[in-house]
């Protein structure tokens, strides 16, 4: 057995380095410092060692370091659940599971669909009676398992010499996931645009088709941010061009869709076109800017251009090239960018190919047999570890600022990180004073620093549209606030009540986009006819409608390293009954959604954590916590449930976009209550400067009388709007009572309504 040591410590944070000592980390940005906080040892125990804090025992481990990979053994206990994981597509308690860190290409979202695309190395133990994370920090392969090789033991397998293992102590699991917050690094507010509803599709063809659609969602008063283009907008698939002759006018189209208030995001692939005259690559080429083949040569693989190169973006100079490019096309007026197949992900790697081509061609050569069969093609469909035709071979190389070679093997899950970095950077240059938006599809943790996050391929299928919810709900709590799944799913035909229920749901993800696969029926919230529209379009309603409420949430993430959306367990810990929960989830701290998951059900049953009561958004009726109640779900609604003595901040305006919300503060007092307002200028990083406005209403109900008080916290930002409503939630004698406005101008404002409350 090695020596085990810590090699920093702080109240809520252990790292203990196994195997060789590894320099820098791509994920980590907040090391906790050498000493200090609580006091943490390492004992030795019978095969293994104990972890102690402050003299009580957090977990047992064994290690085996001297091998490779080196294997870490975690022990569970009975009652232990296991979170964590980031997307993979598994429920919230993800024991009994095996989970591969290996970013792939992953087209089909199932049970056995994994690895995924985004890797996050982390997982949370919680119980009655403990609670930590554990993060290995490594971007190469690495196995977990939890329960299955072993009963009653998470087992990792690290294919490196060494890795920093991350202990995470919490009183509760909220601060388990505030470290994973903080240890991550801040997330910056996306510009307010981004947190409204995206239509997309695999592709719009046209510059004409772009602008239909675009004037048919204003038509419909369809509420919309953003149109989205996916590859075909490019000539031959190579980054940074137009397809002159089905986009001949780029920047009329753009400047139409921002005169109809819609903000344009275009993809962008990770492998540019090996190709004579094509500027971006000879860009990177001048700084031997890509992966290279054992020989040092570029590493090429073929993807939608055909023969490609990959960008290094290990190297500083690489990603400032990169960032050039990005500039560049986004000076055009394009107002984000979308990485895909950033695993990275390829079809076929060239000298593969080559080889396996001249394989055939001596084989045909020399005997009358068949050499290729269909069960000889690359298998496209079914991607693993062992078949890695279409991926980065594990032996490219990469090389880092200080010249040194390094093995693709250990920046892998990484790359995407590095990828979205340099994008950011590009949009840093072009504005620094701006925020940035930047969807990625591949992940590793301290991606959320640079870009959202999607989960792929999913199909159009109820099954998937119940599971985007633990997938979702564990990136949250793995330190990615900002994440959505395809709305009607990517894959397959959708029909209309997926398509509502779909939307219904994602108009709570923190991302909201509707995607389709070119193979796929149209999904446009028109499509299905005009009574499935009305649904979808009130849908897409309710998200404008808690808008204020979600950005206020955004700002706690960016800010206070909350999650914006939040199991159960992660709000009620005590109450045993979330702990497996992932059938509905919360919107901060208090909205609890329960989205519908299959067809026909107009009713479903949802728990109300204990602790409060929970009254029905629709309904106004009141429940007490603790229990199960049959919400009523007819097609055109979600249930909501707000809880007992809080509120949120609505808007009702009827938006086109994000652009000129005046909110509503909604609150359901029984005794008290406190809502804030939070709002700023949606665009800039003026915010970080305390140029935001921050407003606390305070509630109270006394007897008959209810007071309100509101009082400025920050008044850095001037808001458009000159008052803000109140509206009261609750008993029916005074449902939905509207207590008038608050003037955005007053410093405090005190507001005592004498109202018959009981009855
Ligand atoms: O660029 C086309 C698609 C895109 O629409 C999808 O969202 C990505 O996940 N992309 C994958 C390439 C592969 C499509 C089969």
């Amino acid at each position: 057995m090695g020596a085990v040591r810590f090699s920093g410590v702080n109240s809520n944070i252990a790292v203990i380095q196994l195997g060789r000592p590894i320099e820098g980390s791509f994920a980590v940005v907040q090391p906790p410092p050498p000493s200090g906080g609580a006091e943490w040892r390492i004992e030795s125990s019978t095969e293994g060692w104990r972890v102690v804090r402050e003299g009580v025992e957090i977990f047992w481990f064994s290690v085996n370091e001297e091998t490779r990979p080196i294997t870490f053994r975690q022990k569970l206990e009975l009652g232990d659940k296991v979170y964590g994981f980031g997307e993979k597509y598994a429920r919230l308690n993800r024991r009994y599971k095996r989970f591969n860190m290996w970013n792939v290409d992953q087209p089909y979202n199932q049970p056995s669909g994994d690895p995924t695309y985004a890797s996050i190395p982390l997982y949370i133990v919680f119980s009655a009676k403990r609670c930590f994370g554990v993060y290995f920090d490594y971007a190469g392969y690495i196995g977990f398992d939890t329960d299955i090789e072993r009963v009653g033991e998470v087992n990792v397998k690290v294919d490196s010499e060494g890795v920093r293992v991350y202990v995470l102590w919490g009183e509760t699991i909220k601060d388990v996931v505030a470290s994973i917050y903080s240890l991550f690094g801040r997330f910056t507010l996306p510009p307010k645009w981004a947190l409204g509803y995206h239509q997309c599709r695999y592709s719009y063809m046209s510059q004409e088709e772009v602008l239909k659609v675009a004037s048919t969602i204003r038509s419909r008063g369809i509420p919309c941010d953003a149109i989205w283009l996916d590859i075909d907008y490019m000539d031959g698939y190579a980054d940074f061009t137009w397809c002159v002759d089905r986009f001949p006018s780029p920047k009329r189209m753009i400047e139409e869709l921002h005169t109809m208030g819609f903000r344009l995001v275009t993809i962008v692939d990770v492998g540019l076109p090996r190709r004579e005259g094509y500027h971006p690559y000879h860009l990177l080429a001048e700084a031997d800017g890509f992966m290279e083949d054992e020989n040092g040569e570029p590493f090429l693989g073929v993807v939608w251009p055909g023969v490609c190169v990959f960008p290094d973006f290990v190297r500083s100079e690489v990603r400032a090239r990169w960032a050039r490019l990005i500039s560049d096309w986004l000076a055009q007026g394009v107002d984000g960018v979308w990485l895909d197949m950033n695993e990275p992900s390829i079809f076929l790697q060239v000298a593969k190919a080559s080889r396996e081509l001249k394989r055939l061609c001596e084989h045909s050569a020399n005997t009358e047999q068949p050499a290729l069969t269909l069960r000889s093609l690359p298998r496209l469909s079914t991607v693993g570890l062992d078949k890695t035709e279409r991926m980065v071979p594990i032996d490219a190389i990469h090389t880092n600022d200080s010249g040194e070679r390094v093995a693709h093997s250990v920046i892998h899950n990484a790359y995407s990180l590095l990828e979205a970095w340099a994008t950011h950077d590009g949009f840093k240059l072009l504005n620094p004073e701006g925020r940035w938006f930047i969807l990625t599809r591949a992940g590793f943790p301290g991606i959320q620093r640079y870009a959202a996050l999607w989960t792929g391929d999913n199909q159009a299928d109820w099954g998937q549209l119940e599971m985007s919810v633990p997938q979702l709900l564990t990136l949250s709590m793995c330190g990615l606030p900002f994440v959505g799944a395809d709305v009607g799913g990517f894959g397959d035909d959708a029909d209309p009540e997926l398509m509502i229920r779909w939307t219904q749901l994602g108009a709570f993800y923190p991302f909201f986009r509707n995607h389709s696969s070119r193979y796929s029926n149209r999904r446009e919230p028109w499509v299905f006819g005009e009574a499935y529209e009305r649904c979808i379009r009130d849908a897409v309603k309710l998200r404008y409608r808690f808008l204020p409420q979600l950005y206020a949430l955004f700002k706690r993430a960016a800010e206070g390293g909350e999650p914006v959306i939040r199991p159960l367990v992660y709000e009620f810990p005590e109450d045993e009954a979330t702990w497996d929960i992932d059938s509905e989830f919360l919107v901060g701290s208090n909205l609890l959604v329960a989205p519908v998951t299959q067809p026909g059900l107009r009713a479903r049953a949802v728990y109300l954590p204990s602790g409060s009561k929970w009254l029905d958004y629709w309904s106004h009726r009141v429940h007490s916590g603790g229990g199960w109640v049959l919400a009523d779900a007819p097609l055109e609604r979600i249930p909501i449930f707000i809880r007992e003595n809080t509120g949120v901040v609505v808007s009702e305006a009827q938006h086109i976009n994000t652009q000129n919300s005046k909110p509503v503060i909604e609150a359901y007092v029984e005794a008290e209550a406190r809502v804030e307002l939070y709002d700023d200028d949606g665009s800039t990083l003026a915010y970080k400067r305390g140029e935001y406005f921050q407003l606390d209403a305070h509630f109270v109900k006394h007897e008959n009388t209810l007071s309100i008080i509101t009082k400025k916290l920050n008044t850095g930002y001037k808001p458009s709007y000159t008052s803000v409503g109140i509206r009261l939630l609750g008993r029916e004698a005074i449902e939905n009572l509207n207590l008038g406005t608050i003037p955005v101008e007053a410093q405090t404002f005190e507001y005592t309504l004498n109202v018959d409350i009981d009855g």
